[in-house]
């Protein structure tokens, strides 16, 4: 039963982007190399996620659900029973559960761009909640987003949990924002997860974790690499490194060389001088005033606001 009842949407609810192929020769072609973040999530990236959310430094994950427990109450008289809930990067995810319970939508849509781990977790949903309708939508949700005909409710709202957000510049964030409240009906309400600006020590254990889980899931890019593109790449040979950027309001995490080497692709020779870096990843932080900012700017209403006791991290709801 439970592997029948998601409504699977294989339609492109994205426009096509470019592969991981094509986006790894372009960003190793850079002069200051760089690689989208989303390359980090294919199944075995998607696993180290989950156990960095599991580790006792990144307390984005545990905050934010203690505030959607403590919010949930509130959040289901917002939103109301009739509605579509829509996940942004559908993770295996604990909160999209603290959510369902206490809205009890009438259907939930997991959007995600890892298809082996969406189709897992939406099945999942799909045999714990048999009320609930569950659709799943493989789809680049940072490129153009569409909803898939004939999946609607009297209100949406698009759950955007862990601070994903964050991947996105601050100008991106908000041309993405801006897109999501076109691709949504209006009087659609977004439900989003942002971390805080904070001390940087907390900031960088947070991505420095010591059981090392970060650094192999930033890693296993190289590993990816490999294993799908046949890439000739030493992993051994690149250590990871994560720190605070603090003009910049962001958690920078690259690939450093620890040598003279060259990553070799489809006959191509991309050459790393030693300490040379593979920009692999921002994670922007905000203030809470400063992304109530963003979100007037994309064209939304900041409803309310939840944020845990020692301000590590923010709930908001928006409304177009
Ligand atoms: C999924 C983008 C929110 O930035 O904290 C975790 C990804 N990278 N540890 C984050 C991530 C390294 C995560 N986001």
């Amino acid at each position: 039963m439970s592997a029948t009842a998601v409504r699977f949407h294989d339609q492109h609810v994205d426009e096509a982007g470019p592969s991981f192929g094509d986006g790894v020769i372009a960003g190793l072609s850079r002069e200051r190399k760089r690689l989208s973040p989303k390359y980090f999530y294919d199944e075995r990236g998607s696993r180290l996620f989950e156990a960095i959310c599991r580790q006792p430094e990144y307390y984005l994950t545990r905050t934010e659900e203690g505030i959607l427990a403590s919010a949930a109450e509130e959040i289901a008289a917002i939103v109301g029973p009739e509605s579509l809930l829509v996940e942004l990067g559908s993770g295996a995810s604990r909160k999209v559960r603290l959510l369902l319970e206490a809205v009890r939508p009438r259907r939930y849509l997991g959007i995600d761009i890892s298809r082996d781990f969406l189709l897992e977790s939406t099945r999942r949903l799909a045999a714990d909640y048999p009320w609930l309708e569950v659709h799943a939508a493989w789809a680049d949700f940072s490129r153009r987003l569409r909803l898939p005909s004939g999946v609607a409710g009297r209100r949406v709202v698009a759950f955007f949990p862990g601070s994903s957000i964050g991947n996105f510049s601050p100008r991106e964030a908000e041309a993405f924002l801006a897109g999501l409240r076109r691709a949504l009906p209006a009087g659609s309400g977004v439900l989003i997860g942002v971390d805080l600006i904070k001390d940087r020590r907390i900031l960088e254990a947070a991505y420095n974790d010591a059981a090392g889980v970060t650094a192999a899931f930033n890693l296993n890019l190289l590993a990816r690499m490999r294993r799908e593109l046949g890439a000739a790449v030493e992993v051994g040979a690149f250590r990871h490194l994560a720190f605070f950027n603090a003009p910049a309001a962001r958690i920078e995490m690259h690939l450093v060389s620890e040598q003279r080497q060259a990553i070799t692709l489809d006959g191509q020779r991309f050459a790393f001088e030693p300490g040379e870096t593979l920009h692999t990843e921002n994670s922007c932080k905000y203030s809470v005033a400063g992304f109530q900012a963003l979100a007037a700017r994309a064209g939304y209403r900041s409803r309310t606001v939840w944020c845990d006791d020692e301000a590590l991290f923010s709930v908001h709801y928006l409304s177009s």
